[in-house]
């Protein structure tokens, strides 16, 4: 009896797991450290709508907004090992577990943004991301972030207005190295502390876009913004390689499609929110300074291209890629 019953329950069992197989949707959480007002959070809303129409509701993706779901590196690790499945992330702190997604990271290494795009999409980026694919984090389109810059309590017009303050980075040592090559302090920080440390007079500036220095605040307790634009980071919505490869072809063309427009849609709304973002903390006081020319702190960044490449010698040919591409 007692044999009897457990087998027909196991059959029940194993019947509906097969039936659940075929009917299972995949439901995935998307990290996001943005909130609303920033060009990223529409668009990864338009992503998940993207992803729900084009795969007829067999994957779906709830994106969680304004980092709720942890640090950018945290989130990082939670990427990797499938905790969570998607991130809009920058590839700043994805330099330390990826050594090709440093080439990014070095300053003026891109001639402007849309240099950077024509890198990613040639062959630097293929490598870039295939080594970012192989580490967990594959990537499914390019977002733009613009150019990075100084803000401060006054005007950075040199390197040597560097010197001396304390600068808030991202996790990734080729920053800490950059403000170090021009006399600065370097400091490590979660993107959500900025503002209360720029408040508080923990660190004496930071350097970001426009829509960041704008939608977290920091155009609140900052005077000047200078525009340094030493670093131009791409974006990625990134998913965890091992769940991307198990959906099968078809699932995994219209996810990747999916991602592709909402990455050209969250281009547009960066070339009109960016704009109006320096508009508004203009109108709100800040100063914005030019700076003509960038040879100065170019030049301060011979060291730093040193460094890496003695310590990364393999990355050589990535950056003369970079270099190379017109
Ligand atoms: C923003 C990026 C975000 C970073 C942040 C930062 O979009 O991913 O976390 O900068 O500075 O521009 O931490």
């Amino acid at each position: 009896m007692y044999q009897k019953l457990s087998k027909t329950l196991l059959g029940a069992v194993a019947a509906l797991s097969v039936m659940g197989g075929a009917a299972a949707a995949e439901n995935w959480r998307a990290w996001n450290i943005h909130s609303d007002g920033h060009p990223n959070t529409p668009a990864m809303d338009r992503f998940s709508e993207l992803v729900n129409e084009k795969t007829g509701g067999d994957v779906t993706i709830e994106v969680f907004h304004g980092g709720v779901l942890g640090t950018q590196p945290d989130a990082l690790e939670q990427v990797r090992i499938g905790a969570i499945e998607v991130g809009n992330f920058s590839l700043g702190p994805i330099g330390p577990m990826v050594a090709e997604a440093n080439l990014v990271s070095l300053p003026f290494i891109f001639k402007n943004v849309p240099h950077m795009f024509r890198v990613m999409e040639g062959e630097a980026g293929q490598i870039v991301a295939g080594a970012m694919a192989d580490a967990g984090l594959l990537p499914l389109a390019w977002f733009d972030a613009g150019a990075r810059s100084f803000y401060a309590q006054k005007a950075i017009h040199t390197p040597d207005d560097v010197a001396g303050l304390k600068i808030r980075v991202m996790n990734n040592d080729l920053y800490t190295a950059m403000i170090s090559a021009m006399g600065g302090n370097p400091s490590p920080m979660a993107f959500s502390e900025v503002q209360q440390a720029l408040k508080t007079g923990v660190v004496d500036g930071a350097e970001n876009n426009f829509p960041s220095f704008k939608n977290v605040g920091h155009y609140e307790v900052t005077t000047d913004y200078s525009l340094s634009e030493h670093l131009i980071i791409p974006e990625c919505i990134c998913v965890n390689t091992a769940k991307f490869n198990a959906l099968s072809p078809e699932l995994q063309e219209a996810v990747r499609s999916a991602a592709q427009e909402a990455a050209l849609y969250q281009r547009e709304l960066w070339a009109v929110q960016s704009e109006q973002a320096r508009k508004d903390v203009e109108a709100a006081g800040v100063t914005v300074t030019e700076i003509a020319d960038k040879a100065p702190f170019q030049n301060a960044m011979g060291k730093v291209y040193e460094d890496y490449l003695a310590a990364n010698p393999n990355m050589r040919t990535l950056v003369e890629l970079a270099q190379a591409t017109e």
